[in-house]
């Protein structure tokens, strides 16, 4: 069995007489503002929670970790730490330059010094890493159409820690626990991961867990970036102080770990294990589908359920720290009990309920049974979901220009506005660009730029429980995808692809806007000399050719019906 060794991690950071100077003379290196993924990255390197990396990966250690979960050296570490850039900034940079890393507001947190300097391949890195170059997996889609396409690397000074406002007193650095584990005496620590509100088959396991282990319990919740569409991290942690209570308080704690998941599965339960391992614990819960990122494009699990455990058992000594391995917990009627899924005895009656259906429960306001989860996690989790005919939405048309996306938008907006209950808000394309977007053109970037806006705008409004219909182009799936995802953080996403063909709306031609692009007067004219990718997965699909406005609108407003997202 093993047992803690609570001396410290090494961590990154000087001292603070060297912070004040460093941070002085950083003013005038380059400086890079940090993505916020950049930023969890870069907090645990420097506390040490990524120990023995000491900076972003240098290229030899990425060929390697992509290949074969090892940094140059041979130490066992499993997920690309690296810091993507864009190529405008990466062009004036050269190895042996310092450059100052800045969190959001501008504050310098650290010095990287740059060693390394490269174009990644990305397909091969979604291949080896999280086992697919597919656009279906958010980490794969996060490193084609959110990260940089140029990485750097080297070792980190760090200046100070990132900035949280937020549940201070729960946020522990990995020699903050090791500390913490020491005074109390606890010599043997189980950590739990999770980025779920906790129910009672959690609570369940992770008592069996501690039982096992004849441990102590770490409840370990993730709150940095977890999977779009999860339960936001404010909602989770009052969830969590509500579970809390129901453990012995002498033997369990909690602390909030602001890592960024990847959802690599198998991989990411290896660097969890570390990561835990650094944090001063013994032992590490690996339930079934650790880190699990859903269906891939083809509609199957990435990982098989069991795949992480198998990974973490090959590497548990390397790792340094025990894994508790759990089947799926079910609810056993007869007994009144929880059961790991092998143990259920035969012939009793077993309840469940996933993922999914809690969602939709939440969605549609129906009941969520005590056996399942506690009163006071559903009453939280009901004030932040509530049912979907008192949340925000957007409705987002795309579709060619003169295919009839403003005209519909417009009439939807009537017919929302006639119902009353929220407000309504048109962002429509040409609107849009007269009052927040007039700087732009037409070309790829300023186009994402555009569609952005868009949906940052949708976003808000959405998270305040209004409706925004959005009637942009949007060409690019990518961009439409990214607007998803900010948007279903809040509420409900509808797109809906109009989709009259371009021989009809030129046909149309409202504007006269594609006789000028046939006549080459307007340059990179959508659907002439620009690309439209044409959404493969809308909620709805019209077309405007031979049908009337009104009818258009109106399937829109059934299908709105059909979400729970409008009464009739
Ligand atoms: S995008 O791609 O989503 O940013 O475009 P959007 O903001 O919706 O703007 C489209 C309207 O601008 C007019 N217009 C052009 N469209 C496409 N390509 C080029 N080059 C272009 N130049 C001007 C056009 O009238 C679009 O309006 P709609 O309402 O779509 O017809």
């Amino acid at each position: 069995m093993p047992q803690s060794n609570l001396a410290p991690v090494p961590e990154l950071y000087v001292s603070h007489e060297s912070a004040l100077k460093l941070k002085d003379e950083a003013g005038n290196l380059p400086s890079w503002d940090l993505t916020p993924r950049q930023i969890c990255d870069l907090e645990l390197l420097m506390n040490g929670g990524f120990n023995p990396l000491k900076g972003f990966l240098s290229e030899a250690d990425y060929d390697n970790v992509v290949e074969n979960m090892r940094l140059a050296d041979g130490a066992l570490w499993p997920m690309p730490i690296t810091l993507d850039v864009s190529e405008k900034f990466a062009e004036g940079l050269e190895p042996g330059q310092d450059i100052a890393l800045r969190d959001q507001e501008g504050v310098i947190l650290a010095i990287l010094s740059v060693t390394d300097k490269w174009v990644p391949n990305k397909a091969r890195e979604a291949e080896k890493v999280f086992g697919a170059d597919d656009l279906a997996h958010p980490a794969v889609n996060y490193l084609h159409n959110v990260a940089g396409p140029v990485y750097l690397g080297g070792p980190i000074t760090g200046i100070q820690q990132p900035v949280h406002y937020d549940f201070k007193g729960r946020r522990d650095t990995p020699n903050e626990l090791r500390a913490y584990f020491r005074k109390l005496g606890w010599r043997k620590v189980v950590a739990f991961q999770t980025r779920n509100p906790l129910h009672r088959a959690h609570q369940e396991l992770t008592f069996r867990a501690a039982r096992e282990a004849q441990a102590n319990l770490l409840i370990h919740p993730v709150v940095g970036m977890t999977k779009p569409g999860d339960v936001d991290h404010f909602t989770r942690v009052r969830c969590y102080e509500a579970v809390l209570d129901k453990y012995p308080q002498s033997t369990t704690t909690m602390s909030l770990l602001n890592l960024a998941m990847r959802m690599a599965g198998p991989r990411e339960a290896v660097w969890h294990g570390l990561i835990r391992a650094n944090h001063g614990c013994t032992h590490f819960i690996v339930g079934r589908d650790h880190a699990g990122p859903g269906k891939n494009s083809q509609g199957q699990d990435f990982y098989g359920p069991y795949d992480a455990q198998e990974l973490f058992k090959q590497h548990a000594d390397e790792i340094g720290i025990e894994m508790v391995d759990f089947k799926h917990m079910v609810y056993v009627q007869e007994k009144a009990q929880y059961f790991p899924v092998s143990e259920v005895p035969e012939g009793d009656t077993v309840l469940d309920i996933s993922g999914t259906e809690l969602r939709r429960r939440l969605r549609e306001g129906l009941e969520i049974p005590e056996w399942f989860s506690f009163p006071e996690v559903v009453q939280e989790l009901r004030r932040t979901s509530p049912p979907r005919a008192k949340q925000g939405f957007t409705v987002f048309f795309t579709g060619l220009s003169g295919s009839g996306k403003s005209t519909i938008a417009n009439a939807l907006m009537v017919k929302l506005m006639e119902m009353g209950g929220r407000p309504v808000t048109l962002l429509d394309g040409d609107v849009v660009r007269k009052h927040l977007s007039s700087e732009l053109g037409f070309s790829k970037e300023h186009r994402d730029i555009n569609i952005k806006r868009i949906g940052y705008v949708a976003s808000e409004i959405t998270k305040n429980g209004g409706i925004a219909i959005c009637a942009p182009i949007a060409p690019y799936t990518a961009t439409r995808r990214a607007v998803r995802e900010m948007i279903e953080a809040y509420g409900a996403f509808v797109e809906v692809h109009v989709a009259t063909s371009i021989e009809e709306c030129e046909a149309r031609d409202r504007k006269g806007l594609y006789k000028l692009a046939r006549e080459g007067k307007i340059k990179e004219f959508t659907g002439i000399s620009d690309p439209y990718e044409a959404p493969t997965a809308a909620e709805l699909v019209v077309d405007t050719k031979d049908v009337d406005v009104d009818h258009c609108a109106h399937q829109v407003i059934l299908k709105l019906e059909a979400m729970g997202l409008i009464k009739a």
